[in-house]
């Protein structure tokens, strides 16, 4: 037979990027390389994206399921986690069974269709996800603001002439709640058209390098500047009143005065930003045509996350560039309905977790009080855990003592091709099968791409005989927790059905008054999850309408006329389509946010402290804690350093290669010094995603390479209040020097 070759999407980050896969006859992949004919990729591939031959093909990937460390068939898998899951529920009542999805599962088609059943089935209110460790605050603003928690703007990058950039590093990350294939030459490109990018960042990153202009800023101090950034244009009388915003922003008047006390002199010392610098920053943002302002994850996962990502909106309001080309838009993803408008106002804290009373916010609670809710005795407590795509034994805010509660649950059940750190506690793990043999459409990230772009990617290798696939897995898991081990196509023909009788009998939908049977009908033949998909598709912005326009999207057309995807064009204005506040209106100054500057304000009354402050950093050749199985990604020098100013370097006594023991309120690790002027003085970082040096685990390459984990030093009681989110920026340390320099 020979060598094939074989297109798909990369579900390895928020990228998107078009890959080309070369495969043997053994149906291994052998080669892979940027997709030329992808309209939105353009070939671009990244080195974790030529390496997916390695990771699909790698010999530590769970084949089968595990009981109790034991390989087992499926059917006597799913009838472990039948009895460990209704054992529990019988005990302890159905809140004692709790869920964490982790952020592969957003990446990938079965996460965001299946997993909503799971927790419905389970009836559970204790739903972690790692949202809360990383964008939950945008969520939160975005929620407040325009009523929509999943309505997030955008930077335009392609037509931006101005962009500022806030805690986030592109040229490591590939982009995050922004999906732009070839992020580092879509920022060039604004280069090469004459404007201006500028980073805010406590390191020198290479994103920072780029940029026209960097400026260092103390972590956890962005909603001081962002503040006086606001305070800024008002003083200065830059405000633009754009006419298609005229009558459609509340709460002007009420940001004006909030931020008449954040003048820049006030915010300059504790931001470590000069006072002129940010006059000038905020002058040139408003007199830029097209700007956009753009905060990610090192906004996020500090103690003001959600002010800042607040803040990022209001700053692209004020200057006239939300839902402007070239500004800050909303990407109209073709899966998604537009004709569903809820005017629900936007609410959190419909419940609250039960040890330290933290808000419900999506239906979540945050992660950083798993731990409590499974060491904490008495009514409510948790015995039971399913983790999805989650690795929280180290991704999660003072991770070893979550690692040690898991230890003493009563039933887990991990669905996970990997035996690591966290898998290592359940007594039942379900491995979806390798990525060449997993379908894929980005339901999650297409919603945040910076044009509208649409690519379903078939299994590229065949299933084996009785081997489920991830989204068979999945359903089939909620038709479990539900207490029925049916045929799992029964709960993709409930949504189906459902899904159809309302959209028709909705004014406004495509399909208003048509017959839910003959709809169903015209589906796609193929998968139930290829079902579901084709009709998002077809009752989606650019569908067909099964049949209304004839010309529009169906999965067919996009599988058959459109193998290496589809570019339906750029952003266009929507806010109209997306905003669904009660008022009507975009809400500049919600009274939540405002009722939490009262923090900002008694911290610009505080002295400051004198310590060292720890932040985080990723590396092209890692995401976050599961690609150290892949050879090539580990293979070279040591990424899992602490970086540090060479003066606090020379401070403690410590040269390059020597150990420093880092110690914060829950617990210490000793990394190898990495001294570097891209840090700022005062200031460390250390990479997350590290410390595989557990016994237990099946990950023989990560092992060799195990690293420290930084979140044996953050804190899980340092939360930020309106979101939940982690503070994983800014976490106070001491620094000692273990041995000064490398040991030979
Ligand atoms: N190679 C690689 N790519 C990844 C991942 C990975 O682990 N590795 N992870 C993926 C995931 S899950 C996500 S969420 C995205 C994240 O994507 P990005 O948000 O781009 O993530 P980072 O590269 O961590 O960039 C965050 C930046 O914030 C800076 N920072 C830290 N504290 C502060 C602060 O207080 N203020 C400001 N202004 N900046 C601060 C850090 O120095 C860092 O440069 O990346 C995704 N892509
Ligand atoms: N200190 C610090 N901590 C952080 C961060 C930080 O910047 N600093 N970043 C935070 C962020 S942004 C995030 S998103 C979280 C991530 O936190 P998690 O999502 O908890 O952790 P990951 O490391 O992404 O683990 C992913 C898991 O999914 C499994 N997996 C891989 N592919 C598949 C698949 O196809 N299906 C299934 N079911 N499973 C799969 C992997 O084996 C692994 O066990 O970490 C957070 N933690
Ligand atoms: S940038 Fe992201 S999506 Fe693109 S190849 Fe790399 S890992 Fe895959
Ligand atoms: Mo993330």
């Amino acid at each position: 037979m020979g060598d094939r070759t074989a297109f798909r999407t990369c579900p390895l980050c928020e990228a998107l990027c078009g890959l080309e896969l070369t495969l043997d006859d053994t149906g291994a992949v052998t080669r892979v390389r940027g997709d030329a004919q992808d309209p939105f990729s353009k070939g671009f591939i990244c080195p974790k994206g030529a390496t997916l031959g390695s990771l699909d093909g790698d010999p530590d990937r769970l084949a089968e399921p595990l009981v109790n460390g034991e390989t087992t068939g499926w059917d006597e898998a799913f009838e472990a986690v039948r009895r460990g899951l209704a054992g529990v529920i019988e005990r302890h009542g159905r809140d004692a069974v709790a869920v964490y999805i982790g952020n592969p599962t957003a990446h990938s088609i079965a996460g965001p269709l299946y997993v909503a059943a799971i927790v419905k089935a389970l009836g559970t209110r204790n739903l972690f996800t790692a949202s809360t460790a990383d964008q939950m605050p945008k969520h939160v603003s975005c929620g407040h603001m325009f009523g929509d928690p999943l309505a997030i703007p955008v930077p335009d990058l392609d037509r931006t002439d101005h962009l500022l950039m806030l805690g986030a590093n592109p040229l490591e990350s590939n982009g995050s709640l922004a999906s732009a294939p070839d992020f580092p030459g879509r920022l060039k490109a604004i280069q090469a058209r004459g404007g201006k990018v500028t980073v805010v960042d406590p390191r020198r990153t290479r994103t920072a390098a780029l940029a026209d202009e960097h400026l260092f800023i103390r972590p956890g101090t962005d909603a001081f500047f962002l503040m006086a950034l606001v305070h800024t244009l008002f003083a200065e009388d830059l405000v633009a009143s754009p006419e298609h915003l005229a009558g459609r922003v509340n709460g002007l008047d009420d940001l004006r005065a909030l931020a008449r006390d954040f003048a820049p002199e006030r915010v300059a010392d504790a931001t470590g930003i000069p006072a002129e610098a940010i006059r000038r920053t905020a002058r040139e943002l408003a007199g830029a045509g097209r700007a956009a302002v753009y905060g990610r994850i090192g906004t996020c996962t500090q103690a003001y996350g959600t002010l800042n990502s607040w803040l990022v909106d209001a700053l692209n309001v004020l200057t006239g560039n939300l839902d402007r080309e070239g500004g800050a838009m909303f990407p109209r993803p073709a899966h998604m309905p537009v004709y569903r408008r809820k005017k629900k106002p936007f609410t959190t804290g419909r419940w609250r977790s039960r040890v330290r009373s933290l808000p419900e916010v999506n239906g979540e609670l945050p992660v950083a009080t798993l731990a409590d809710e499974l060491e904490t005795p008495g009514e409510g407590r948790i015995r039971a855990l399913i983790t999805i795509g989650g690795n929280p034994a180290l991704s999660a805010p003072n991770a070893a003592r979550l690692d040690g509660a898991l230890a003493g649950l009563e039933f887990m059940v991990s669905v996970d091709p990997y035996l690591n750190e966290t898998t290592r506690h359940a007594h039942v793990v379900l491995p979806p099968p390798r990525p060449a043999q997993t379908p894929h459409y980005d339901i999650a990230l297409t919603g945040l791409a910076v044009r509208d772009y649409a690519r379903y990617s078939p299994p590229v290798v065949p299933l084996p005989e009785g081997r489920p696939s991830e989204a068979e897995l999945l359903a089939r898991l909620a038709m479990v927790a539900a207490g029925t081990d049916g045929d799992p196509a029964a709960l993709d023909e409930m949504i189906i059905t459902s899904t159809l009788a309302k959209a028709t009998a909705l004014p406004g939908s495509p399909v208003h008054g048509r017959e839910p049977d003959e709809l169903r009908k015209m589906l796609d033949s193929g998968t139930p999850t290829e079902q579901r998909l084709d009709m998002m598709l077809r009752l989606g912005p650019y569908g067909d309408g099964f049949g209304a326009d004839p010309s529009g999207l169906t999965l067919t057309r996009l599988r058959t006329e459109h193998p290496h995807g589809i570019d339906l064009g750029a952003l266009k204005p929507r806010l109209d389509e997306v905003l669904c506040t009660t008022s009507g209106r975009v809400e500049l100054c919600p009274s939540t946010f405002a009722a939490d500057v009262d923090r900002l304000h008694a911290a610009l009354n505080t002295p400051q402290s004198e310590g060292f402050v720890l932040i985080g950093r990723r590396h092209l050749r890692s995401n976050n804690s599961w690609l150290h199985n892949v050879p090539e990604l580990v293979r070279g020098s040591n990424t899992c350093t602490l970086q540090l100013n060479p003066a606090d370097a020379d401070r403690i006594g410590v040269t390059a290669g020597g150990t420093v023991r880092v110690t914060s309120r829950t617990g210490t690790v000793e990394a190898v010094a990495e001294p570097t002027d891209t840090v700022m003085p005062g200031v460390v970082s250390l990479p997350h995603g590290w410390g595989h040096d557990r016994p237990g685990t099946r990950t023989a390459v990560a092992q060799k390479h195990a690293g420290v984990n930084v979140n044996a030093v953050t804190d899980e009681q340092e939360i930020d209040p309106l979101s939940g989110n982690a503070v994983f920026n800014g976490v106070p340390v001491t620094l000692e020097a273990v041995t000064p320099a490398p040991v030979l």
